[in-house]
């Protein structure tokens, strides 16, 4: 992370289009941020989900999986891009009653529970008094790629675009709990959104509201998100604010954040002792058998494994053979940067090295290209794998837990070549 020069409450209300003509974070942003929107093609529905395109307010066209609440899908060729735009990142809210319109002038985040000093601030307190700090981070959830799971598990049927990657930007989630002074005796600390709604019956589910432990190591990289690739977030990304958790999954990143609350007890509220929880075994998978029998202790659900995607070719065009074409694709991983992508023309049996594009930071996209020459006419595969730092591969079986969550097998893209006739 970075700290930039303080910005100016001027400045900052300039960015969000209060006082003028916006403000560039420009000199903060990687140039990639700053490049116009690809345009769409039908979604590859064996990529995505299948539903209808639809625009909602401040959104490109994005792929409807329910309406309320509003679930959105990416296609896949703004992936193109290691940084997904605003418009076009995908939106998941829990309950139907989310927020449409702030008024900013009586909006407040209340910072309170076991702190010696309760903080109420308003959206220029947040900008003005706290240093600003960026980090480019994916935002993915849990329950991405959950359409691939044997058998079919219940919940949102993602294909592979509940993910993006941005740069946010904010206060330190510590700075604002310095400032309050956490209290001896103090636990975990629970965030808050502005969103209401029934959620599943009879749980009081009906706040959104998630914790992270006090000694937590990625409670002291997150954010108090107030820009998203320099501009503000989309009503449907949260605005005016948001949780970041950098390298942690997308049901943590609270949004429309409005309370944070210092525990003196382990959260025990639904969303965190009902939902988002994955079994205590390796890679978080179990058996249908086993999770039926309660025989599997469950865990919170925190840090994404390492995955990777090939982006195009796509398969919806025919490739001739003897031609060579760039591969290319995106890969992360929330245990460390991403080390080595390799693909693999003949099923997996052997890979070669593709080449890493630019490093945004540890909790990015990393593109990656390779070169391929499609030798044979007819259906060719091309798989792709993923290795971090931490010495995490890549595997080529699925998982399987009830919730749907932690997909991260190989991706495989079959692409039919033709003949190359004569030029
Ligand atoms: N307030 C609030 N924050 C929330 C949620 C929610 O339902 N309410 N859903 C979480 C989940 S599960 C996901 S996947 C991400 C989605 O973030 P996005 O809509 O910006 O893509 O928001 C997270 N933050
Ligand atoms: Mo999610």
């Amino acid at each position: 992370m970075k700290d930039p020069d303080h910005l100016s409450r001027r400045e900052w209300l300039k960015l969000l289009g209060v006082g003028g003509a916006g403000v560039a974070l420009g000199e903060l942003l990687p140039p990639e941020t700053g490049r116009p929107l690809p345009q769409r093609q039908a979604p590859n529905v064996a990529w995505n989900s299948s539903g209808p395109l639809v625009a909602y307010p401040q959104k490109l066209p994005l792929i409807v999986l329910t309406d309320r609440p509003v679930q959105l899908e990416t296609p896949r060729d703004y992936f193109a891009s290691p940084f997904t735009p605003n418009a076009a990142f995908f939106v998941r809210w829990h309950l139907d009653q989310h927020p449409n319109a702030i008024d900013l002038s009586r909006w407040r985040l209340e910072v309170g529970g076991q702190v010696r000093r309760v903080l109420s601030l308003s959206f220029d307190d947040l900008v003005s008094k706290y240093p600003a700090v960026t980090v480019a981070a994916v935002n993915q959830c849990s329950g991405n790629s959950r359409s691939r799971l044997q058998p079919r598990v219940p919940g949102g049927q993602w294909g592979n675009g509940a993910m993006g990657n941005a740069v946010w930007t904010g206060a330190r989630l510590s700075s604002l709990l310095e400032a309050a002074e956490v209290q001896p005796g103090a636990v975990a600390v629970q965030f808050e959104g502005l969103d209401r709604g029934r959620g599943p019956i009879g749980k009081g589910s009906h706040r959104f509201l998630k914790s992270l432990n006090l000694d937590e190591p990625a409670l002291h990289d997150s954010l108090v998100a107030y820009a998203m690739n320099g501009e503000p977030l989309p009503m449907l990304n949260g605005f005016p604010i948001r949780l970041v958790v950098p390298g942690w999954f997308a049901t943590y990143w609270v949004k429309a954040l409005t309370w944070i609350r210092v525990l003196d007890q382990p959260d025990d509220n639904f969303w965190m002792k009902s939902a988002y929880r994955i079994p205590d075994t390796p890679r978080g998978s179990t058996t249908p058998d086993s999770a039926r029998a309660g025989a599997v202790r469950m865990i919170p659900i925190h840090r994404m494994p390492v995955r990777s995607f090939l982006i195009s070719p796509d398969g919806n065009a025919k490739l001739p053979a003897g031609l060579p074409v760039t591969v290319r694709g995106i890969a992360f991983s929330g245990y460390g940067r991403v080390g080595k992508v390799e693909i693999s023309e003949d099923d997996g049996h052997s890979w070669r090295d593709a080449e890493l594009g630019t490093d945004h930071g540890p909790y990015a996209f990393r593109t990656w290209e390779a070169a391929w020459t499609p030798r044979e006419t007819g259906v060719a595969t091309l798989a792709v794998r993923a290795t971090d730092e931490a010495g995490n591969m890549q595997p080529d079986e699925g998982v399987w837990n009830p919730g749907g969550y932690l997909w991260n097998r190989i991706e495989r893209q079959s692409i039919v070549v033709g003949g190359g006739g004569r030029l």
